[in-house]
């Protein structure tokens, strides 16, 4: 099967049949028209590609011979609307083309509408047409810049401030500056680190002392002023997706409250701009927007889809791959491991009670990691942790909803919530030991469980906080 048709049918009279025929004509298709207007023929006879038929008047009766679809009808009144569709053979590929200006309140049954309606066309460029007003007003801010503008990320910044960032250097790079991104805390999270080496041709790092009081530009992305507590940056431009802050005060302020990502409002800016996206912003602001929308699956725009799209094309899918899988540090390899090994099997569920740990995203990722198991439909993971017991809860959310299940758990205890997916209980101990957590667990987990049988398990979660720890690792790395 070809890509495109070797051949469209055309049939009527109305102002709609020079241009679909000419829209068709413009990619090498050949054209057939079956008019009744004399004019029309006049018109189209001449041209190459094109083929007219004439025939009744009012399309009274069925051409002897029609070739196969796609069929354009191309009359205004319903009565020929209505007629010709009785001539054509059954099929899907039969369209209605109208005036433009009309309002295709309701297209007869049965047929197709070729093109959007102007309206849609026209809330496309008007949006587009604001985007590079404040496009204009944020490049017009770099050329009267003096000094270098600085582009503020705040505290540990995140990818999508760093992709939001990337976005705002590269309009005002358009604008003939040459900006510099900056955060003022420490970058943690392994997967940033990774990004940021990955980036490492960009000038992106830590503010120094007294930078910021040399710059006469200075924008904030994906945050606002008042994140910093003392001293908040005094800045020209804010671009941001979170609450509106009260004391939000700058000429330039780009605000979307309903957008999952920052990422997505500098994506816009660029792609109406047609500015060069290249592989490596592409890269860092698609990152921005999975990781700030959990993958499309959460607090997600209709914008942000759009922006997802048209980047998804140029980003680079296996560093982003190798982003998102860098999940487990490796020193957490041998407590997940204990966790597999010490684990409860009841029914569809798992159950790990870790006692006191070190780092709590142990609990989180041995949950996230036994759910993978086939014929578990929830996992809970508990763990001490500064004199609380943290209890993590993961399910496939299909038939149940472990937020509400963390809930009716523990509630009464502590703070306790979350989704159908995902919940966290914290319980404050108080001072109580390792061993009586397994009671706490299971009684409150197990409620309608027999007596013998939690007696059973709360058993079986002590023998394992007096089992040995997780072994000490034996690392063995070439070449380091
Ligand atoms: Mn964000």
């Amino acid at each position: 099967m070809g890509a495109v048709p070797t051949q469209v049918t055309i049939i009527g009279h109305n102002g709609q049949v020079v241009a679909t025929a000419g829209f068709f004509v413009g990619a090498d298709v050949p054209v057939q028209v079956f008019t009744a207007s004399a004019e029309v023929e006049l018109l189209l006879g001449p041209y190459p590609g094109v083929q007219v038929t004439r025939v009744d008047a009012g399309y009274a009766s069925r051409p002897q011979t029609l070739p196969p679809p796609p069929y354009f009808v191309a009359v205004d009144t319903a009565e020929e609307t209505e007629r010709i569709t009785t001539w054509l053979p059954p099929t899907t590929a039969r369209f209605l083309v109208r005036a433009p200006t009309k309002r295709h309140a309701a297209a007869p049954k049965g047929l197709l509408t070729l093109r959007p309606h102007q309206s849609d066309d026209r809330r496309r460029v008007l949006r587009r047409l604001a985007t590079l007003h404040r496009a204009d007003l944020l490049m017009d801010l770099a050329r009267r810049a003096q000094h270098p503008p600085i582009i503020l990320m705040y505290a540990d910044p995140d990818p999508d401030a760093i992709g939001a960032a990337l976005g705002l250097m590269t309009m005002w790079r358009a604008a003939g500056t040459e900006p510099v991104i900056r955060y003022t805390g420490e970058v943690r999270r392994y997967q940033n680190k990774l990004l940021l080496a990955w980036l490492k041709r960009a000038p992106i790092a830590r503010l120094v002392e007294g930078e910021l009081a040399r710059a006469d530009l200075v924008a904030v992305v994906d945050a606002q002023p008042g994140f910093w507590r003392d001293n908040p940056p005094q800045a020209q431009v804010v671009i941001d997706h979170h609450p509106r802050r009260e004391d939000l005060d700058a000429e330039f302020v780009d605000l979307r409250e309903n957008y999952g990502a920052t990422s997505t409002i500098l994506s816009e800016y660029l792609a109406e701009a047609e500015l060069r996206i290249d592989r490596q912003l592409a890269t860092a602001l698609l990152y921005g927007i999975v990781t700030d929308t959990d993958d499309l699956k959460r607090k997600t725009h209709q914008a942000d889809i759009r922006a997802f799209e048209l980047l998804h094309g140029t980003a680079d899918g296996h560093f982003l791959a190798r982003l998102q899988k860098s999940q487990v540090p490796m020193g957490m390899l041998d407590d997940i491991a204990w966790g597999i090994s010490h684990r409860v099997v009841y029914r569809d569920l798992v159950l790990v009670n870790y006692g006191q740990v070190d780092d709590l995203d142990t609990l989180v990722q041995a949950a996230d990691l036994l759910l993978l198991t086939c014929g578990i439909t929830c996992v809970v993971v508990a763990g001490m942790h500064a004199d609380r017991l943290v209890v993590i809860f993961r399910g496939d959310g299909h038939r149940q909803d472990v937020g509400a299940k963390a809930m009716a758990a523990f509630g009464k205890m502590g703070s306790a919530g979350g989704h159908r997916t995902m919940g966290r209980a914290e319980i404050p101990l108080n001072g109580m030991d390792e061993s009586a957590t397994a009671e706490l667990i299971v009684d409150n987990l197990f409620r309608r469980m027999s007596p013998g049988r939690r007696g059973h398990l709360i058993r079986r979660l002590r023998r394992h906080l007096q089992a040995p720890g997780p072994a000490e690792p034996e690392e063995f790395e070439f070449g380091t």
